[in-house]
């Protein structure tokens, strides 16, 4: 089976950087998958990415040495076998609050006896080869997100559960949670403690500790501190972000104004 490079930076104590698809693209999953990141994990939670976008952006991915993870929409094991069997490399599964949580999405990585993963790996052997069903138990990275006040009162109990290789924090969630705006990159002092916890929570039980962001500055904290999957750029923000600073260095014409909708002033 074609071996999970994410998970061999990690078993040597390197990091990963990564970036995010929301864009239902094959075409832009395959320029982001051209940038030297690590891994890109395909958004279905809020990404405009349906499973029908999603295969054959996996496939774009595959034409490199990326390695592929998705998000799900939620902790469902039908969709999370459905992306494995697509040739996901690994699962980001959103908003996971307790033991009992983190195990479910854990068996729905796990073929049997390990878990209670459906054997059908259409796509994946291809991607992953002949023997995928006999490695893929291995190969393949299950990360739970923390984010929820009920998953920060019980990251303890999340962290240990047996199986679990990474767990990824949404930065935005996890303000909401703790009563803050939801702020991505995040210097509240309760957002950065709580983060900080769940990093040496993870750092005890030997699990990847990951985190999202939407800039170098941020990824490269993360790094520093020690975090091993952490994601730099989303591919809209990449779009978005570049252009306007493009435009913003352009004299003798008048960009565009973005376009409004009436808000409640009327201004
Ligand atoms: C969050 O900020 O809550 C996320 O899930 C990031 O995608
Ligand atoms: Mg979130």
């Amino acid at each position: 089976m074609r071996f999970n490079r994410v998970k061999q930076l990690w078993s040597e104590g390197k990091p990963a950087v990564g970036g995010f698809l929301s864009i239902p693209h094959c075409f832009s999953a395959e320029v982001m998958a051209h940038t030297g990141l690590d891994w890109l994990c395909l958004d279905m939670q809020h990404g405009c990415i349906d499973y029908a976008d999603a295969v054959p952006m996996l496939t774009a991915i595959s034409t490199t040495s990326v390695t592929p993870f998705v998000r799900v929409p939620w902790n469902e094991p039908s969709i999370i076998m459905k992306v494995l069997d697509a040739g996901a490399y690994g699962v980001i599964v959103p908003m996971v609050s307790n033991r009992a949580e983190a195990e479910r999405a854990i068996a729905a990585c796990r073929y049997p006896p390990a878990g209670m993963r459906s054997n059908g790996p259409n796509r994946a052997l291809l991607y992953g080869g002949p023997d995928y069903q006999k490695h893929a138990d291995r190969e393949t990275v299950c990360a739970v997100m923390i984010e929820t006040a009920e998953g920060i009162d019980k990251m303890e109990e999340i962290i240990s559960t047996p199986g679990l290789d990474a767990v990824y924090i949404g930065p935005t969630d996890l303000a909401l949670a703790l009563g803050l705006p939801p702020v991505m990159d995040n210097d509240e002092p309760k957002h950065v403690a709580t983060v900080n916890r769940i990093l040496d929570s993870c750092r005890r039980h030997k699990v990847v500790a990951g985190i999202h962001t939407i800039s170098s500055k941020f990824t490269q904290r993360y790094l520093d501190q020690g975090f091993r999957m952490v994601m730099l750029v989303p591919d809209r923000l990449a779009m978005s972000n570049y252009v306007k600073a493009e435009v913003g260095r352009l004299s003798g014409w008048t960009p565009l104004a973005p376009a409004r909708t009436a808000d409640r002033s009327g201004d």
